[in-house]
């Protein structure tokens, strides 16, 4: 079984980013981003995904998080294009549901080759520890478009701003586990009808 990795490094005239990423790692994590809100929570996403990350960026962070939290976004949806490859045996679809005390988010992915973003959460703050909770939108977004997936995400209740973003980016880990495992009855065919993905 071949081992799904890819490193990309993005250089702009805002930030240099390079991710690492290991689809079938064990949740092991390293950042260097210089935002500690947004590092706390992509470590959501190896935890929960099982997915070995290691992502450093220099950014313009004396303007603000915003290039830095959209290019990561960017970054890491490429590195995630090139490990899956040809998608060959996934299940391709993922979702979870995850609470935390009061809070509850839902996110369903799809692999499906098309950027595609449904994103419903209102923040009841718009701050956590100086980050601005709208730059999470900006995340995805560049997640989704570089991915190739469709991404909804639901945060249903909630009335504590750093619970309702972490049971989003749990619940993005969980469902990219789901959606990235190999299930053993696809035999590795191709998980549409079309052929490809
Ligand atoms: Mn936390």
């Amino acid at each position: 079984m071949t081992t799904r990795e890819a490193r990309i490094s993005r250089d702009t005239l805002e930030t240099q980013i390079t991710v690492s990423v290991n689809l079938d790692g064990t949740g092991q994590s390293k950042f260097d981003t210089g935002v500690p809100f947004l590092d706390h929570m992509i470590d959501q996403i190896a935890r929960h995904g099982l997915i070995d990350l290691d992502i450093k960026a220099n950014g313009d962070l004396h303007i603000d998080a915003h290039h830095t939290v959209e290019d990561i976004g960017i970054t890491l949806g490429q590195a995630f294009n090139k490990a899956v490859g040809d998608k060959k045996g996934i299940y391709r679809y993922g979702h979870a549901y995850v609470p935390l005390d009061e809070a509850l988010s839902r996110v369903v992915i799809d692999f499906s080759g098309r950027p595609g973003l449904e994103y419903h959460v209102d923040y009841t703050r718009a701050s956590v520890g100086g980050f601005d909770v709208d730059l999470f939108r900006e995340f995805f977004q560049g997640f989704v478009n570089h991915a190739g997936v469709s991404l909804h995400i639901d945060n249903i209740r909630g009335f504590n701003t750093h619970h309702q973003a972490e049971t989003i980016f749990k619940a993005f880990g969980r469902a990219l586990r789901m959606a990235l495992e190999r299930d053993p009855r696809m035999a590795g065919q191709m998980p549409s009808t079309k052929g490809c993905l």
